[in-house]
């Protein structure tokens, strides 16, 4: 554990040390002035990246898309050597972002927030870490990531299990050794995706225990040729303004032509060229893929089809084919060999859908349909998304009003970055913003240089203090709403999106979903005009 700074008394906390965290510091510290701490609780740099260490971890945004694009230099000076970056490879570069510019000298690491209570007469903000100090500051800035609470569900009897359990998002550093090992995995979301095909590999038995199943497109991954990186190299500015203007953050652009415009023949050969190309650009095949359910319905019946081709025995296609949400309603995976892994002899795909997980015995895992004998459990189950990191904090503001009381009935404040009662608390990528809809990397600089100049803004205009009205929390609640249910999107009930994941949340439509090009506009439009919707003082 770092030691802790001998001043308690900061401009800025900021919370996280991961892609936000870090760009963070360097705006306040470098290009304000400002006295910054960080305070993370992984003994590292990395946030998401630090903890996500599972089998086949790896991101699937680009990875000229997956990096900072503030500085030119730093742009052009990291070459990726794959199309998509692997958790190591992240990390490292992290590391050399965070040292480059001298960041981890502010970092707190191994610190864990517990505890964050505003103190109105004060004007400022106490933080409790797990260990029990106390440091203050007037602007406090979670950097705390959207995906970063494991959501382990509640089985009766894991207690017992004599195995090893683990879940995907607090992976061991050490590792874990799975050969000759009988292995089960519950999830099939993008991690257990990922995840099964790697796990396959090594296992002596895996069974997939799929409760919904999902479309996945051929990630394609592959080492990046030299002439390729000299590209990316030499075009860091038009790079940089068509992830700035797409609404996904993705530097592909949505082609624009209907599902409609096309013959039949000509959509299909049109799949079949993005299925080739792989990836997340499959979405980009036709504008109203998302907000068209007939549209829609062409590529899942194309997906479907493409299951049934590579599964080899049919009940198992079903079975993995049987989907019953639009493409891309929930985040859609991209793999590196899924469905094929399933042809494997050492492979078995359980329903649990149809025969429900009862409950962990000390020798496994028992469905209403079988007893599935295990050494080792991975919980590929996902996150108390987007609100989860944030609530666990504790986060109390103006008369002592937790934020867990504020967001009861779901997360509510203005433009995903300030909620009434909480002044000074900036939110990096919350809820109520484009974040997990968008590549990551994008949002969170859009996020950060609007806080940035929000706090330039208030203290050169002599100003301490900044917070939303209801009014404007109670507009932006609408437009969030009106925006999501423009799309396909709330069409996935159990989506995390929707906060249907986690027993008992809410269910809140959370991210923005009317396009990041379009939230980066309100946001300046907003700064422009002097910040209204906001109280300044
Ligand atoms: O989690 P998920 P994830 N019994 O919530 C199942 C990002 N990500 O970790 O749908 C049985 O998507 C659950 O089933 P159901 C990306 O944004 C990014 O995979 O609730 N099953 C589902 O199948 C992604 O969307 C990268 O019915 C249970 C699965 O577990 C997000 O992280 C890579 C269950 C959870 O899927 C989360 O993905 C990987 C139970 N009790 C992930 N509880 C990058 O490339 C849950 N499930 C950057």
């Amino acid at each position: 554990m770092t030691p802790a700074p001998a001043a308690r008394s900061f401009d800025a906390l900021i919370i996280g040390a991961g892609f936000s965290g870090l760009y963070q510091l360097l705006c306040l510290r470098d290009r304000l002035g400002l006295n910054v701490q960080v305070l993370e609780a992984g003994d590292g740099v990395g946030g998401t990246w630090y903890w996500n260490r599972y089998p086949g971890a790896r991101c699937d945004s680009e990875s000229h898309s997956y990096n900072y694009t503030f500085s030119k230099e730093l742009f052009e000076e990291w070459e990726w050597s794959e199309r998509y970056p692997e958790q190591p490879e992240i990390m490292r570069y992290l590391n050399h972002v965070a040292d480059r510019f001298d960041l981890k000298r502010d970092i707190c690491f191994g610190t864990r927030v517990v505890a964050a209570r505003h103190d109105e007469a004060a004007g400022s903000w106490t933080v409790t870490t797990e260990a029990g100090e106390k440091l203050t500051a007037q602007f406090l800035i979670t950097a705390v990531g959207c995906l970063s609470t494991a959501n382990v569900p509640a089985l009766p009897g894991l207690g017992d299990f004599a195995g090893r359990w683990y879940h995907t998002g607090q992976w061991p550093h050490e590792g874990v050794d799975f050969r000759g090992k009988r292995v089960g995995l519950v999830g099939t979301g993008s991690t257990g995706i990922q995840a099964t095909p790697v796990i396959a590999e090594a296992a002596a038995h895996l069974t997939v225990f799929q409760r919904t199943p999902n479309y996945s497109v051929p990630a394609h991954n592959a080492p990046l040729t030299p002439e390729f990186r000299q590209w990316v190299r030499h075009n860091h500015a038009e790079l940089r303004r068509i992830m700035q203007s797409t609404p996904n953050g993705h530097p592909f652009v949505i082609e624009d032509r209907s599902v409609w415009d096309v013959t039949a023949e000509q959509r299909q050969a049109i799949y079949e060229a993005a299925w080739a190309k792989g990836g997340l650009q499959f979405r980009a095949a036709f504008r109203d893929l998302l907000v068209d359910k007939e549209a829609n319905d062409t590529a899942a019946a194309f997906l479907k089809d493409k299951i049934r081709e590579i599964v080899k025995d049919p009940a198992t296609a079903e079975l993995l084919a049987d989907i019953d949400h639009p493409y891309a309603a929930k985040r859609p995976p991209i793999d590196s060999d899924y469905f094929a892994t399933f042809n494997r002899p050492n492979v078995t795909l359980a329903d649990v859908r149809r025969a429900p997980i009862e409950r962990i015995t000390p020798a496994g895992i028992r469905t209403a349909a079988a007893e599935y004998p295990l050494d080792i459990i991975v919980f590929a189950t996902g996150f108390d998304a987007m609100t989860g990191p944030l609530l666990r904090m504790n986060i109390e503001g103006r008369d002592g009003r937790a934020l867990a009381e504020a967001w009861e009935a779901g997360p509510r404040n203005y433009l995903g970055l300030q909620v009434a009662g909480f002044p000074n608390l900036f939110t990096i990528t919350g809820p109520g913003s484009p974040s997990v809809l968008c590549n990551m990397p994008v949002a969170i600089e859009q996020h950060v240089e609007w806080i940035t100049d929000c706090i330039a803004r208030l203290r050169a205009d002599g100003l301490a203090r900044i917070e939303p009205t209801e009014a404007a929390m109670d507009d932006w609640v609408t437009q969030v709403n009106d925006a999501a249910h423009a799309t396909l999107l709330p069409q996935a009930h159990h989506s995390w999106y929707l906060g249907a994941n986690v027993p008992g949340k809410p269910r809140v439509f959370m991210p923005y979903a009317g396009g990041m090009a379009r939230y980066r506009a309100i946001c300046d439009e907003v700064a422009a005009a002097g910040y209204p919707g906001f109280m300044r003082g």
